[in-house]
């Protein structure tokens, strides 16, 4: 457990909370915090009556969000929805505005309308230079009177955040007045899914992405090939998705995307603010695309379908001119399937029939041909002992002691993706003998997800090295939508937590609370989750 922020940010609010607020309605909260002190400190001129001082329901109300809001002070009284609302969307605005229609139409029934008259109820204001600089590009301002409803923010994305948090506030047909202040931590928050592993249907990895992005999440990784299949249709090399991608772990029919599948799935994405970020996974896992092509392994020789959990054995030739042409043509077909993701991942991982010569050899040549298609390359963090482009990042997934390599990377300015898995992989167990997931990095309860920093998790690691942190999901166990679901929630809102709140926000109570109340929308919306005991669910 990362106990130092937790601690500093206690010892800062206790007092605050006790004195004003009762502790289960602070919650150990900086937003109560936040609250308190405002409701204590009325501006000049103003006076305040008894009953304009929220409670501490109107404070809980507020207090419902996850992830933790940078700033949070409620008022009083609430707004409620009827039918006779509108949606004003600033020019440019109407994406989102058509986004919250249909999520408020899927939550309370009531279809409304999106107007041009900014005396609507609900307002979406788009403010590129006139808003809060502090807030960034992805923050936003959401002002709730009892008779309107503001987001303000300096882009889309803003406003997209803003409306996962009026849909968590959403009681019923109510929404607490106040204002939430918001903005991210990291730059990088994302989510995997491992689609090699077992086959994930575009409707599916769609559903996928909509439960990410109610925690504002902003990177949608799609780890596409590896030893048990390969899902990218690559002109050229037909037989990637029709021999490789026809197989599964289990030995199942597998299947792939088509390019109008990924841009589906990339449309989508980006209606949620999310990037979708591809991974072809090399030198190593490479058994699907060794059973369609032989020859791109150094041997030669054919062999059947990997089915079996374990890694395969199977490595890119890295001597061979011809494997270069392949990598080529996948990070073209990856590139062109992808348009607006700056990143493209090369994967790197366990590469164990590889020595390191070569295997630096290899990471060294797939990177500029990363960068030869104008992608950012990202790489598993075994990929610190080859040298790296000045721009390539890092995705850190082990566990204990860093590689030195990871260290001297670094420190010599590689940027950091977190996702250690003994905190951040969805597929590892909550507890043992769950009926999905695997437990190398040990078992992950809820309180295990929430409890690190991505900044100290990694000793000898400086600050500004920290990108971000991302939640994968391996799918080796994993057959259906309802089975990630369940490995997902309530872990990934707690992640997507660790990457968006600020540390002084960090306090477990509180958040096992706030976890609790998710879950009416979850039940609404149909996502599986899984009922921890760590959660003092309603
Ligand atoms: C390690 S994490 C792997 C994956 C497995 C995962 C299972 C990483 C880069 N490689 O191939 O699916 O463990 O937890």
């Amino acid at each position: 457990m990362t106990g130092r922020p937790h601690l500093l940010r206690t010892a800062a609010t206790i007092g605050v909370c006790a004195a004003i607020l009762t502790m289960s309605a602070c919650g150990g909260s900086t937003r109560a915090k936040i609250g308190a002190e405002t409701t204590a400190l009325p501006a000049a001129g103003v006076s305040l009556s008894a009953s304009a001082t929220p409670s501490p329901a109107d404070q809980a109300a507020l207090q419902r969000v996850v992830p933790a809001p940078t700033t949070a002070t409620a008022a009083t009284g609430t707004f409620t929805l009827t039918s006779a609302a509108t949606i004003h969307a600033d020019p440019g605005a109407e994406p989102v505005a058509t986004e919250l229609a249909a999520y408020l139409k899927q939550q309370t029934g009531l279809a409304l309308p999106t107007t041009a008259n900014t005396d609507a109820g609900i307002r979406l204001l788009l403010r590129p230079t006139g808003g809060d600089p502090a807030l960034g590009a992805e923050g936003y301002t959401l002002t709730t009177t009892p008779t309107s409803v503001t987001l303000t923010a300096a882009t889309d994305a803003g406003l997209f955040h803003g409306v996962q948090t009026v849909r968590q506030l959403l009681i019923g047909d109510k929404l607490q007045a106040g204002t939430i202040t918001d903005h991210p931590r990291f730059a990088y928050r994302g989510v995997m899914l491992d689609v090699a592993r077992h086959f994930f249907s575009v409707a599916d990895v769609k559903a996928y992405i909509d439960a990410a992005a109610l925690y504002k999440v902003n990177e949608f990784h799609l780890h596409l090939s590896d030893d048990q299949g390969w899902r990218l249709t690559v002109p050229g090399w037909p037989k990637l998705a029709a021999v490789g991608g026809s197989t599964q772990v289990g030995g199942g029919h597998g299947g792939y995307y088509t390019a109008a599948d990924l841009k589906e799935i990339v449309d989508y994405a980006a209606s949620r603010s999310m990037t979708v970020i591809p991974e072809i996974d090399m030198p190593g896992h490479v058994g699907a695309a060794v059973y369609a092509y032989p020859t791109l392994a150094c041997d030669g020789r054919r062999h059947g379908p990997v089915t079996s959990v374990s890694p395969g054995y199977d490595a890119l030739c890295p001597s061979s001119e011809s494997t270069y042409r392949f990598v080529d043509s996948a990070m073209k077909a990856a590139a062109d399937a992808t348009p607006g993701s700056p990143y493209l991942h090369l994967g790197g991982d366990e590469a164990q029939a590889l020595n390191l010569t070569r295997y630096n050899a290899f990471v060294q040549r797939a990177q500029n041909l990363v960068a030869a298609h104008d992608r950012t390359p990202i790489a598993w963090a075994e990929a610190g002992t080859a040298p790296l482009l000045p721009q390539t990042i890092l995705e850190y997934w082990n566990t204990g002691q860093p590689q030195p390599s990871v260290l001297q990377a670094a420190a010599k300015g590689t940027k950091l993706i977190m996702a250690p898995g003994d905190h951040a992989y969805l597929d590892q167990q909550p507890v043992a003998d769950f009926r999905l997931g695997l437990h190398w990095a040990g078992y992950v309860p809820v309180s295990k997800a929430y409890d690190w920093d991505p900044v100290t998790v990694l000793p000898g690691v400086s600050p500004s090295s920290v990108l971000g942190v991302e939640a994968p999901l391996w799918t080796e166990t994993v057959k259906s939508l309802a089975d990630a679901e369940t490995l997902a929630f309530p872990r990934l809102p707690a992640i997507a937590e660790i990457g968006w709140s600020a540390p002084n926000t960090h306090d477990w109570p509180g958040f096992s609370h706030r976890l609790a109340d998710q879950a009416p929308l979850w039940d609404k919306l149909g996502i599986a989750y899984y009922k921890s005991p760590e959660v003092p669910w309603g």
